[in-house]
């Protein structure tokens, strides 16, 4: 008998064609047939998670046979830890493989904002540059750069910094050991003191609104915020204000509160890039992550040593 597996993600194919081949598969059933999935949810052992999707005390207690949760993703915050440790269900994630193309999309967005690539797009596309040059931009080599969250991502993303001559300095809960950067004890001190402030930290309670109003306050009117973490880690609302005020110049997001839902405010305004959550999204690195997600589903119900569990 092939194990019970729920997905409450929008996976890609590659993945759950694999999981189909594998195991009794429902995708999103939860989401979907509420009477089949009454049926359902007695039986299923194992749930595939994303970054995205949220995994509840409420739809856990339906599922009394659940004992691991595979996010094809490397944050679990949308998983209900208390919950699921309360259970003694274990967790995996897909880390290290991702790194590189979220550091390359923050890469990207600082880019493209203080260069304003997607205006001069526009701006050549309108006609417009028969009647005179493109506003000048933003320099982003030398500028001062604040990572919140030294850890894989906030450290590749150092790494290509470095390259373009940065000023690179941090904060984390604590100063990382080994690390040259220079620390700051909190965001609104690294906020002070840079010109692009990148979120790379992890979701969750414990991050949630810390960059809050005044920590954009203190990144000014000639800063930039850049988000490649979670839509929780920024008071979205302050955000909203800041930009509309000016009291920051501009913005680059891939992650939002209530995705897919983007406030209107931020849709309208031209100084942010705004991505769809697309950090990690090529196909190498999301095959890549497709076998550690399968590969812990397997080790699972195979009896072997997880690949990537996450600590609990
Ligand atoms: C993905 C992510 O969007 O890794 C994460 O935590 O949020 C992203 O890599 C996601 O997990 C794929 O749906």
């Amino acid at each position: 008998m092939k194990p019970t597996i729920l997905s409450v993600a929008n996976l890609p194919n590659f993945l759950t064609d694999r999981l189909r081949d594998s195991f009794d598969f429902h995708d999103r059933t939860h989401a979907r047939d509420t009477a089949a999935f009454k049926t359902l949810a007695p039986k299923v052992q194992a749930i595939v998670g994303s970054g995205e999707a949220k995994v509840t005390r409420e739809l856990l207690s339906q599922l009394p046979a659940v004992k691991l949760i595979s996010v094809f993703g490397v944050g679990y915050d949308g998983v209900d830890l208390v919950a699921a440790r309360e259970r003694g269900i274990t967790i995996t994630n897909t880390p290290d493989v991702l790194t590189d193309d979220v550091a390359d999309l923050a890469m990207g967005l600082i880019i493209a904002v203080a260069r304003e690539i997607l205006a001069a797009d526009s701006y050549l596309r309108g006609g417009h540059w028969a009647e005179g040059p493109f506003r000048l931009a933003r320099k982003v080599s030398g500028a001062r750069l604040g990572i919140i969250g030294l850890g894989r991502i906030g450290s590749a993303i150092a790494r290509r910094a470095d390259a373009f001559g940065m000023k690179i300095s941090y904060t984390d809960r604590a100063p990382i050991a080994g690390s040259t950067y220079p620390f700051h004890p909190n965001p609104v001190a690294l906020a002070s003191n840079v010109d692009f402030l990148v979120v790379a930290a992890y979701g969750g309670p414990t991050t949630r609104g810390l960059v809050n109003a005044q920590v954009l306050e203190a990144l000014g009117p000639e800063g930039y915020l850049i988000n490649v973490a979670r839509g929780s880690v920024v008071d979205e609302p302050a955000l909203v204000a800041a930009l509309r005020a000016g009291r920051i110049r501009g913005a680059g997001l891939d992650v939002f509160v209530d995705e897919p839902n983007v406030p209107a405010d931020l849709v309208a305004m031209e100084k942010v890039v705004l991505t769809p959550h697309i950090a990690s999204g090529t196909l190498q690195t999301r095959k890549a992550m497709a076998d550690i997600a399968f590969g812990n589903l397997q080790a699972h119900f195979t009896g072997q040593p997880l690949l990537t569990p996450v600590p609990n």
